[in-house]
């Protein structure tokens, strides 16, 4: 593994809270990844369910230098573009669902939850926590509440978790300096293609609010357009 340092604990609460509680002595571009997550969580406090010890779940450490934080916004984007190409590789079609999910047939395989950790107004970084589902059982797929999938299910075949991670991690890495001195622009071409929606009518729901219309277009710095109004974060539904 050369392009990041990894860190692996084998049970813990939460990749992200371990993260960012020692964030401090981890350094950047570090993955802590876990076969045990008992309290993993997604946005807005949704819970993230372990399936088992043969499935990822992941926090990636990042410690961009200042002036370059005005990417921080992308860096969701950023990662579900690099898993959806890692997804590519096992000859399976993924789709981003915008901002944070990766879909197969429709069907959730993986979640992003991006944290800032802020100490005395400083930022320290950011912590990017990715569950990913390998290797899991349909039984306890269906216990999910929205639909959900496993790469095993999809390619019919047990997945070798390392191999993915070090794919994962390779892709990643390799095009992050790049991205971060270019922002979104950088990757913009890439990910339209990998989402679907644009051009028809869709609902986004940010803070209880719905804004139901056509999602014009992604901007140059990643915001969807829907009624002429920019959106960064919230669900969609179409
Ligand atoms: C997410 O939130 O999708 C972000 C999930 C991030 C999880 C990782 S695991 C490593 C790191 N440490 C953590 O504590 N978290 C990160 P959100 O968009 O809010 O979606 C949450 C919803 O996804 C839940 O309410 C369920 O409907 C669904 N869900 C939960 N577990 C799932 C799973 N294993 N597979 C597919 N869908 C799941």
């Amino acid at each position: 593994m050369k392009y990041c340092k990894l860190l692996f604990l084998e049970e813990i609460d939460s990749t992200n809270n371990y993260a960012k509680t020692h964030i401090s002595d981890i350094d950047d571009k570090t993955v802590v990844y876990t076969n045990k997550q008992t309290n993993g969580r997604g946005r807005f406090d949704r819970k993230w369910i372990d399936l088992g010890n043969e499935n990822l779940y992941l926090s990636i450490v990042l410690k961009p230098s200042e002036n370059l934080k005005s990417t921080y916004c992308n860096m969701t984007q950023y990662a579900s573009l690099k898993l959806s190409e890692t997804f590519d590789e096992y000859g399976v079609e993924s789709f981003i669902k915008w901002p944070n999910d990766i879909l197969i047939n429709n069907k959730k395989i993986s979640g992003i939850l991006a944290e800032s950790v802020i100490k005395s107004g400083y930022m320290q970084g950011i912590v990017l926590g990715i569950g990913i589902n390998l290797n899991s059982k349909t039984n306890d797929l269906a216990k999910i509440n929205k639909a959900a999938t496993s790469l095993n299910i999809e390619i019919q075949n047990k997945v070798d978790k390392n191999k993915f991670l070090d794919k994962f991690t390779e892709k990643f890495f390799r095009d992050y300096d790049k991205f971060l001195v270019n922002g979104f622009l950088y990757i913009k071409d890439d990910y339209i293609k990998k989402i679907n929606f644009i051009g028809k009518e869709i609902t986004i729901t940010n803070m209880d609010n719905n804004i139901t219309g056509i999602a014009e277009c992604v901007t140059d710095t990643g915001a969807i357009i829907i009624n002429n109004q920019e959106f960064y974060t919230g669900d969609i539904t179409f």
